[in-house]
C-alpha cells in the first residue's frame, strides 16, 4: 500500500451529484489500497451557506466557500470538480483551467456545442488533466461489454438500441427552474432528455460501437408551460421533455435511441442491446449487475440467452468488493471513476471521457436537437475511434 501523495479536491455544488462524487472519493482509498494518490476532500462550494456548512460537516470536507471564484483561486486545491447545473460548467471549468486545477466536470460537458469547444480549448491551452463524468462506463458489466465488443466475439454489429426512460416530470404542476428542478429549465440545463439522459446512452454507444455520423430525429415537450420557481411566473417550456433518434454509425451499423420522462412505471431504466454477426449482448440498470449475451456459435440444443452475474474477481472491478456472487450498485461507478482518475494522474495519462471525448457526445446532442427542430438528416462531424 503506498498511499503518499495527496489529491486535493475543491467540489462545487453539493445537491444529488455532489454527494455521488463526494462518496466516491471518501471510499475509493478504502478499496483501492495501492492507488498512489488519496483524495483530500479540502473544501466544498455552494451559494447557500447553510446548505454548504451542513453538507461540509456531513461528508467531511475541511472548509466550505459560497463563491466558487474562491475555490479556484486557492492554492490548496489541485483539482476543481465540478457538480453544478449545466449552465456553469463552462465558466468554472475555463476559470480552474487558467488557475491550472485539473478539472472533473459532471455530465453533459455543457449546454452547448459553443460552450464544449471553449472548455476543450481551456484545458488543452493550460494543459491540465481532464474528465467527464460518465458514470455508467464504469458499472462491471458496462465495462465487461466493452471487453467483450473489443475482443470481436459478437462479429459485424448491426444494431445499436439505447432507451432511457423516466416518469417524474408527468405531473402538470411540477414547476420548472430553481434547486432540484434546473433540469426541466432551458437556460440551466440547455436541453431537456437529450443532454442529460440520451448524453449517457450516445456516451456509452460511441465508446462501445464508435463514432456516430449522421442522425434522424423528433422530440416532444409535452407540458408547454410550468410555473418558473424562481420568477414565480408560468413561463414556457424550453426543454424535450422526449427524444427519438435514428442514425448511422461510422461502422456501417443502424442505432435506434429513445428517451422520455413520461415513460409511466420506468424511474431509470436505462437499456441498450447490440446485436452483431455471430452474437449480441444487452444491458440493464434496473439489473446493473448483470449481462445478457447470445452466442450463435453455442451448439445448438443448449443455445440461448446467458444471464452473466458479473460479479466474479476476474470481472471488471470485481476483485476490490466482496466475494464472488455479492453484487454492487449505482454509487460503485463513482468510486470507479474516482479510481480511474487518480491513477491517470498517477501514470501522467487520460482519463478517458475527456473533455475532448465528452465533446463529441456533444455533437451528436447538438445534431439531435438540430434535426429534430428542421425536421431533416443532420450529419454529427464525428468520426474516428471514440475513447
Ligand atoms: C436525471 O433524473 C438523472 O439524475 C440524470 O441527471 C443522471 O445523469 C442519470 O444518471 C440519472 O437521472
Amino acid at each position: 500500500m503506498s498511499q503518499n501523495k495527496t489529491l486535493r479536491i475543491g467540489l462545487i455544488g453539493c445537491g444529488f451529484m455532489g454527494r455521488t462524487h463526494s462518496n466516491g472519493y471518501k471510499r475509493v482509498g478504502d478499496f483501492f489500497p495501492a492507488l498512489e494518490y488519496r483524495p483530500v476532500l479540502k473544501v466544498v462550494c455552494s451559494r447557500s451557506e447553510k446548505s454548504v456548512r451542513d453538507f461540509a460537516q456531513q461528508w467531511g470536507y475541511e472548509s466550505f466557500e459560497t463563491d466558487w471564484q474562491k475555490v479556484v483561486a486557492r492554492d490548496d486545491i489541485d483539482a476543481v470538480d465540478i457538480c453544478t447545473p449545466n449552465d456553469s460548467h463552462e465558466p468554472i471549468a475555463i476559470a480552474a483551467a487558467k488557475a491550472g486545477k485539473m478539472v472533473l466536470c459532471e455530465k453533459p460537458l455543457s449546454r452547448t456545442l459553443a460552450e464544449g469547444n471553449r472548455m476543450v480549448e481551456a484545458v488543452k491551452k493550460a494543459g491540465v488533466a481532464n474528465t467527464v463524468w460518465y458514470n455508467y462506463r464504469r458499472l462491471p458489466a458496462v465495462t465487461l461489454a466493452k471487453q467483450i465488443v473489443d475482443s470481436g466475439k459478437l462479429g459485424k454489429i448491426f444494431h445499436y438500441r439505447a432507451n432511457f426512460l423516466q416518469d417524474w416530470t408527468i405531473n402538470a404542476n411540477l414547476p420548472q427552474g430553481g434547486t432540484g428542478l434546473w433540469r426541466i429549465d432551458v437556460d440551466s440545463a440547455g436541453s431537456g432528455v437529450t443532454g442529460d439522459l440520451l448524453a449517457h446512452c450516445i456516451d456509452t454507444a460511441m465508446w462501445l460501437n464508435g463514432a456516430i455520423i449522421d442522425v434522424s430525429a423528433m422530440t416532444e415537450t409535452f407540458i408547454k408551460q410550468r410555473l418558473h420557481q424562481l420568477t414565480g411566473k408560468v413561463q414556457p417550456v424550453g426543454i424535450d421533455d422526449a427524444c427519438i433518434f435514428h442514425c448511422h454509425f461510422e461502422n456501417g451499423s443502424l442505432g435506434l435511441f429513445e428517451s422520455t420522462r413520461y415513460a409511466r412505471g420506468h424511474k431509470a431504466l436505462y437499456t441498450f442491446e447490440i446485436n452483431g454477426e455471430h452474437a449480441s449482448i444487452r444491458w440493464d440498470l434496473h439489473d446493473l449487475n448483470r449481462l445478457e449475451y447470445f452466442d450463435h456459435r453455442d451448439e445448438s440444443i443448449v443455445r440461448g440467452w446467458r444471464s452473466i452475474h458479473v460479479t466474479d474477481g476476474d470481472q471488471p472491478y470485481m476483485d476490490k468488493w466482496w466475494v464472488p456472487g455479492l453484487g454492487i450498485g449505482y454509487e460503485h461507478s463513482f468510486i470507479h471513476q474516482a479510481a480511474d482518475f487518480l491513477k491517470s494522474v498517477e501514470k501522467g495519462e487520460a482519463c478517458h471521457p475527456t473533455f475532448e471525448d465528452a465533446l463529441q457526445t456533444q455533437k451528436v446532442c447538438e445534431a439531435v436537437l438540430a434535426s429534430a427542430s428542421t425536421k431533416s438528416w443532420k450529419n454529427t462531424g464525428v468520426s474516428g475511434s471514440q475513447h
